[in-house]
């Protein structure tokens, strides 16, 4: 059943919850369509999302264009073709899509596929599932038209045989910058995309939040949608992107509610993460918001003809 239809029914039949209710009249944000994406990469993001927005397109198919510029970018190390390798030296991949609808489709640990963002996006439009992986997402990937190719450049296999040469332990901070890109269209509605190389010189088989709905992405057409950027196994283990729309219908705004999901990972870490965790997150009536836990991270916003890099300081020393 369709998320629309599930309101229908619950206002006829069942009595909803009043905060429930009272989300459902938060007044939608028309005609001033909105782009945020993670990132200095969010920018060349938001510019092929805002096209695809003036050419009609919906705020699935700008999230999704925009997700594909960092992933066919080669120097770009964190996504897509020319992402680090895992520490055999493979590129492993990970994506979600979540549209208005509350439908989502998801690929992890795909390889050799140059944008798992359109194989997610197939997923959830082709296929009865949400999520699939590995050798399957691959053979997937291909029978829907996907090519294969080899996602190594030579300097991220420079890089991978330097690293294990020295074995060092990377963070995520080091080797950031998974692409998240948060659309609202002119009609209000919202849907969001998420795609990674994740954590370079990660285990063999790792998979972070990124392709996990409600983790790396969720989108909530009735509230708000909003995406993670950092460490996953964080991310994940507080259902990150979900709790930040959870919050904004509880009433919190949207930075607020950004802060209250990364607090609880700072209590977590007894107030001191050695990691970052950045949010972002549009609320259905047009309002943004964003934060980190430590450093400082940078957005890309693109709203009334304007596409600028917005920098924040993280909530930590
Ligand atoms: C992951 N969240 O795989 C991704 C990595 C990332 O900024 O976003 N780094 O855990």
């Amino acid at each position: 059943m369709k998320r629309r239809d599930f309101f229908k029914t619950s206002a006829i039949g069942i009595t909803a919850p009043s905060i429930l209710m009272s989300s459902e009249y938060m007044k939608p944000n028309l005609n001033d369509p909105i782009i945020l994406s993670t990132w200095e990469h969010g920018l060349p993001a938001n510019e092929s999302a805002w096209k695809i927005l003036q050419n009609g397109g919906s705020a699935m198919d700008a999230a999704e264009a925009g997700a594909m510029v960092p992933e066919a970018d080669p120097e770009i190390t964190s996504v897509g073709f020319g992402g680090l390798p895992d520490e055999k030296g493979n590129v492993t991949l990970d994506a979600c899509v979540m549209d208005s609808y509350g439908n989502a489709g998801s690929v992890a640990f795909l390889q050799n596929i140059k944008h798992p963002v359109s194989v997610a996006r197939k997923v959830m439009e082709e296929s009865k599932h949400v999520m699939l992986v590995g050798e399957g997402a691959r053979q997937f990937a291909i029978s829907n038209g996907f090519e294969e190719m080899n996602l190594l450049t030579d300097e991220s296999r420079k890089a991978w045989k330097k690293w294990n040469q020295e074995k060092r332990d990377m963070t995520p901070h080091e080797t950031h910058d998974t692409i998240s890109v948060l659309v609202q269209d002119k009609n209000g509605d919202l849907a969001g995309a998420c795609t990674t190389s994740g954590w370079a010189y990660k285990l063999h088989g790792r998979v972070g939040d990124s392709p996990i709905i409600g983790a790396g992405l969720f989108v909530d057409n009735e509230i708000g949608c909003a995406a993670a950027t950092g460490l996953g196994e964080e991310v994940i283990k507080t259902t990150g992107s979900f709790l930040v729309v959870e919050l904004m219908r509880q009433g919190y705004d949207p930075t607020s509610a950004c802060r209250e999901a990364l607090n609880r990972v700072i209590a977590a870490h007894k107030g001191n993460p050695d990691f970052q965790i950045a949010y972002i997150a549009i609320r259905k009536d047009g309002e943004i918001g964003s934060a980190c836990i430590k450093w400082s991270f940078e957005y890309a916003l693109a709203r009334a003809g304007e596409n600028k890099l917005h920098k924040i300081k993280g909530l930590t020393k």
